[in-house]
């Protein structure tokens, strides 16, 4: 690097003064709510909820205790009806605005525009067909669908009438799905005859069918005919959506829900076990939803809105469902992917519908990168005014190229950083309030306390680097893993008693930024993707001639962190290519295709200390290619093991 302080890169970028002028939130505004957000929660909480409909006001506002038990209440003693909130009041005075663009995989296929009052009715009439098949408050309802209006649809519909959903990524094997579905007891589920992605076709109502083989308690299975492949209709239990919805009433009053009773069940990874059904609830979850939306994304009401996330993840509940439609926007939902036809597909369709807001995931923004500049310059953009990352890290090269080419260098960027246990967004700029600093998710929001500790839960002050922790409750936070509190209380408050536990390594600046470093425990990011590595390694070991296994995360240009995995083979069994290709097959159709190994590495043993732990910290680094620096193996069972570890190393 050279010593010129001119030649290096641009480091802060300031709020656009014209930006800056028509925006909901500028500096002096931001300062004053963060304040008081934090001096007098209750208060600023009450002012806030004010934005929702309710049914019955709260008694109390906040009643929250990150010790003990663990218990995270707020504004008891109200009810509130999310679908309610998110259409039926749209409906006087935004009835015949655009709610949902829907466009097609296929830039040939017939897109749909569905208004608030189309949309509203579609989901009482659905909801109507729930209770009809015997859906009650309370009961849980699986969603497995690809990105078509009908998941919107499926999922307003329970919260009307206050069933449970725990909506399931399309792109999750049979067993997955399965256990999922056993996991939360659900008994109705809710797919399609196929998804498609790229052009290819993904064989949903298969994947189900062989879930339900395996998964017990599924009296009701509701097919959305959409690519109208064929598929087999079992009778008694499979129902088609069209079918089901024919001449039913679209008259369906909302369920008085209590503000902490549940909304939905997601299930995420963590470092151990099995996936967990992160569990959100009602009130509060909306709240932060849509508070953060408007303001993070300074929504105005002719914006015309994309995530580009898939609703089997917490992006697309909050951000393209929840929070924009309580806010009455344009949410655009796109079944396709960044790079099919080609890689303009994304300019094009922010062209054709002149989106003015982009919200997306570092791992799309390096892989158009990699395309260069010629797709996004043959479409004009000029709609755009804001754009959006999410999901992991966004590294400052990336950034830049976002910035610069796709935005023209014109709009703001708000990296927003948070969780599936958050609900919403935690540390975002707002766009007409916060100086930038590519790479840095910059400050946190409304009712968010920030705090870094060391490896001994000392709270440090000033710039620092240590463990992201939270201090206190906020509306949207997760309240309980379903069916199982104690893991609740063990997973997120006892690594640091006291505080809300993140995961997430990070520093704080002199201007008191926060940059995420990245997972500090075993669970890795591909793609903006939460994979536990414990969960790939169990799939491993069930492969008949697998002993053991380990798995860690490695630096990866395009997916940010790859997927390496350590295999121990049992003896007798000799590695080959095929045998490789097996392992990664055998992964895919064991979880999904998103936890495909990368590499695989033959390891005719793994460096364990004494009491017989897997030292990852040394195959992190093996995998990193930063085997100079392995640190102290004294304490190691059988430090040859690293020697041939290192010599056949497969990143190098
Ligand atoms: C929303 C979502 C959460 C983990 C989180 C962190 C990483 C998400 C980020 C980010 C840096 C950002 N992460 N956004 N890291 N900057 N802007 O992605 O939820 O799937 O639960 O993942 O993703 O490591 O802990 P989820």
């Amino acid at each position: 690097m050279s010593d010129d302080k001119t030649a290096e890169p641009k480091t802060l970028y300031p709020v656009p003064e014209a930006f800056a002028r028509e925006a909901l939130i500028d500096k002096a505004r931001y300062d004053e709510m963060y304040a008081r957000s934090i001096s007098d929660p209750e208060g600023f909480w009450a002012e806030q909820a004010e934005a929702l409909d309710w049914i019955r006001r709260w008694d109390r506002v906040k009643n929250t205790d990150f010790t003990g038990d663990v218990s995270i209440r707020w504004f008891e003693g109200g009810q509130i009806n999310v679908a309610w909130n998110c259409l039926d009041r749209h409906e006087a005075t935004r009835g015949a605005k655009t709610a949902i663009i829907w466009e097609p995989d296929d830039p040939k296929a017939p897109n749909r525009l569905i208004t608030y009052a189309e949309l509203a009715a579609d989901v009482r009439r659905f909801a109507n067909v729930l209770k009809a098949q015997g859906v009650k408050k309370g009961d849980r309802v699986t969603i497995y669908l690809p990105m078509i209006p009908e998941a919107a649809v499926a999922m307003l519909a329970c919260a009307r009438i206050g069933a449970v959903h725990s909506v399931v990524f399309a792109g999750f094997s049979p067993d997955s799905l399965a256990g999922r579905i056993e996991d939360c007891g659900s008994t109705v589920l809710i797919t399609a005859d196929e998804g498609l992605r790229g052009g290819r076709k993904v064989p949903l109502k298969a994947n189900a069918d062989k879930a339900l083989d395996h998964a017990g308690g599924v009296g009701t299975v509701i097919v959305v005919r959409h690519t109208g492949g064929t598929v087999a209709m079992k009778d008694g239990r499979d129902v088609w959506w069209h079918e089901a919805v024919a001449g039913v009433s679209d008259d369906c009053p909302p369920e008085p829900m209590e503000s902490e009773d549940p909304l939905f069940i997601l299930y995420t990874s963590g470092s151990t076990g099995k996936p967990k059904g992160v569990l959100h609830t009602t009130a509060g979850y909306l709240l932060y939803a849509s508070l953060t939306h408007k303001t993070v994304f300074d929504l105005k009401e002719d914006d015309v809105y994309w995530c580009t996330a898939d609703v089997g993840w917490v992006t697309g509940h909050s951000y393209i469902l929840y929070g924009p439609l309580a806010n009455g926007a344009t949410t655009l939902m796109f079944e396709g992917v960044p790079t099919w036809p080609d890689a303009g597909r994304h300019w094009e369709v922010v062209d054709k519908y002149g989106v003015t807001i982009y919200y997306t995931a570092p791992t799309a923004i390096r892989a158009l990168m990699r395309e260069g500049e010629a797709p996004v310059k043959r479409s004009s953009r000029k709609s755009l005014r804001l754009l959006g990352s999410v999901g992991e890290p966004i590294n400052p090269e990336a950034w830049r190229w976002y910035y610069d080419v796709v935005g023209d260098g014109r709009c703001p960027i708000t990296d927003t950083w948070w969780q599936t246990e958050t609900g919403g967004l935690m540390i975002a700029p707002l766009p007409g309030a916060t100086d930038l600093k590519p790479g840095s998710a910059t400050l946190p929001l409304f009712g968010v306390k920030p705090l870094i500790v060391d490896n001994e839960g000392k709270p440090l002050d000033g710039a620092c680097e240590g463990n992201l922790c939270i201090a206190d409750s906020w509306p949207g936070q997760m309240r309980t893993v379903y069916g199982d509190h104690e893991r609740f209380a063990q997973t997120y408050f006892s690594t640091f008693p006291g505080l809300y536990f993140t995961g997430d390594g990070c520093r704080r600046d002199e201007d008191g930024y926060y940059w995420i470093t990245g997972r500090v425990d075993d669970v890795i990011n591909v793609s903006g993707h939460r994979m536990g590595t414990a969960e790939i390694e169990s799939a491993l070991v069930a492969h008949a001639k697998v002993a053991e296994a380990a798995v860690v995360g490695y630096p990866h240009e395009l997916k940010g962190q790859g997927i390496y995995a350590y295999v121990t083979l049992i003896a007798g069994e000799a590695p080959s290519e095929e045998l490789r290709k097996e392992l990664v097959a055998w992964v895919r159709n064991e979880i999904g295709p998103i936890a495909t190994p990368d590499l695989i590495q033959w390891a005719p043993g793994l460096p364990k200390t004494r009491s017989g732990k897997i030292m990852r910290r040394i195959l992190r680094k093996i995998a990193a290619n930063e085997h100079d620096g392995l640190g102290d193996t004294s304490t190691l069972a059988d430090p040859t093991v690293v020697d041939d570890l290192v010599g056949n190393r497969m990143n190098k």
